[in-house]
């Protein structure tokens, strides 16, 4: 319970109460102990999002530990790829065990399935443990409720990560006591701290809750290891993503727009780090960069990222507004405040590696479409000056 206002007047200026979220955080870690009660000796697969960030991970890592308390073992499952230096790095130096799926892997094996940082609606594990049988445990996430999932259990709230969540259910003390001396805890909280600070674009964006876990990480964590996480160096390809987002952007109406092209899957996570860059740029309140994942996997599709420093902008609707739907009525693009994403599937159009001018007439085309739209939702109607690149003086 809180203990602000017992020691005096001084303690009442507009301070919120101790915290609703710890609570909330406290109750629904209580309930999550209950049901793991119930269901030990399980095998559970946490799915993670087809790209998984360090909050995916480091929850999907908690989860796991958690779980070993119950003896219930988890697996981190992801059906995409870990393209991030950062995130391939925490991986490696926070020896988290992590697969990548694989068809043969029998996933009706599984009791049951735990969504973390995710509703179900980005990873490609949904259809796959649906169709395999396996019934939904847990969703624990931070986004926007959608009804992908009918979970036992669901903690779907608007916080600043799901690390957050994550790290008050360990604070709670309810499911798992972290203890100092742990070289286990210790990489958990590294990874969990990691998480909060990517999420929260290294705590710009955090606010209280995400403060609090952060102060109780603190006694647990390896700071050296997570400054070997934080210190990675930018890949060739991720600076190649951000030159060529560097020469292709128009600046019009504080929007930034560039389209870079063909882009390997492996650099696929640096079209948002060079949305993060075009950012920068002054009199640039919003910026999108978006590439053409040549076919792997039979899948080619542009993808897009959406980064922005208006808090009244309503990313999700901007670019459902400007792309529209796909023949199955989902929105091509989504978000949450100040960023989004945004992929859209070839189809026909896919492949021919072999055809240059086919290809290059395919990104001219997919380029000049996806640019009108964003800009005509930006406000922005002269599409011949549109088409041009950005003057460099
Ligand atoms: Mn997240």
């Amino acid at each position: 319970m809180s203990k602000n206002g017992e020691s005096g007047q001084a303690l009442q200026v507009a301070e919120p109460p101790q915290s609703t979220t710890e609570e909330t955080s406290a109750s629904r870690a209580a309930e999550l102990a209950r049901l793991l009660e119930s269901r030990r000796g399980e095998r559970h697969i946490v799915a993670l999002q087809d790209f998984p960030d360090p909050d995916a991970i480091s929850c999907g890592m908690a989860y796991r530990e958690i779980a070993r308390r119950y003896d219930i073992e988890a697996d981190l499952v992801y059906d995409g790829q870990i393209s991030h230096a950062e995130n391939r790095a925490l991986v490696n130096l926070l020896e988290i065990p992590i697969r990548e799926y694989e068809p043969t892997m029998a996933l009706g094996s599984y009791s049951a399935a735990v969504f973390v940082d995710n509703q179900g609606a980005t990873t490609h594990l949904t259809d796959l443990l649906k169709a395999a049988g396996v019934p939904t445990l847990a969703v624990v996430d931070h986004h926007d409720p959608d009804d992908v999932l009918d979970p036992i259990f669901c903690d779907v709230r608007p916080m600043g990560a799901a690390a957050t969540m994550l790290a008050e259910y360990l604070a709670s003390g309810a499911l798992l006591t972290l203890e100092p001396g742990n070289e286990q805890h210790q990489r958990l909280a590294t990874a969990l701290m990691h998480g909060l600070h990517s999420e929260t674009d290294g705590f710009v964006r955090a606010r209280a809750p995400e403060y609090r876990a952060a102060a109780y990480l603190s006694r647990f964590l390896d700071a050296d290891l997570l400054e070997k996480v934080l210190c990675v160096q930018k890949s060739r390809g991720t600076l190649r993503v951000i030159e060529h987002a560097l020469h292709a952007r128009t600046v019009r109406n504080g929007f930034s727009i560039a389209g870079v092209g063909f882009v390997r899957w492996a650099d696929r996570d640096a079209i948002p780090v060079a949305a993060d860059f075009l950012l920068t740029e002054e009199n640039v309140h919003t910026s999108i960069v978006y590439g053409l994942l040549g076919e792997e996997d039979g899948r080619e599709v542009v993808t897009g990222s959406l980064r922005t420093l208006s808090s009244t902008m309503q990313v999700d609707q901007f670019l459902r507004d400007a792309l529209g739907d796909d023949l199955r009525g989902r929105p091509y693009g989504g978000g949450r405040s100040r960023a989004g994403g945004f992929e859209i599937e070839l189809g026909f159009l896919k492949g021919d590696e072999d055809d240059p001018v086919g290809q290059e007439l395919k990104w001219a085309m997919y380029d000049r479409r996806v640019r009108r739209k964003l800009f005509r939702e930006a406000g922005v109607d002269e599409l011949n000056e549109v088409c041009r690149p950005a003057d460099d003086d």
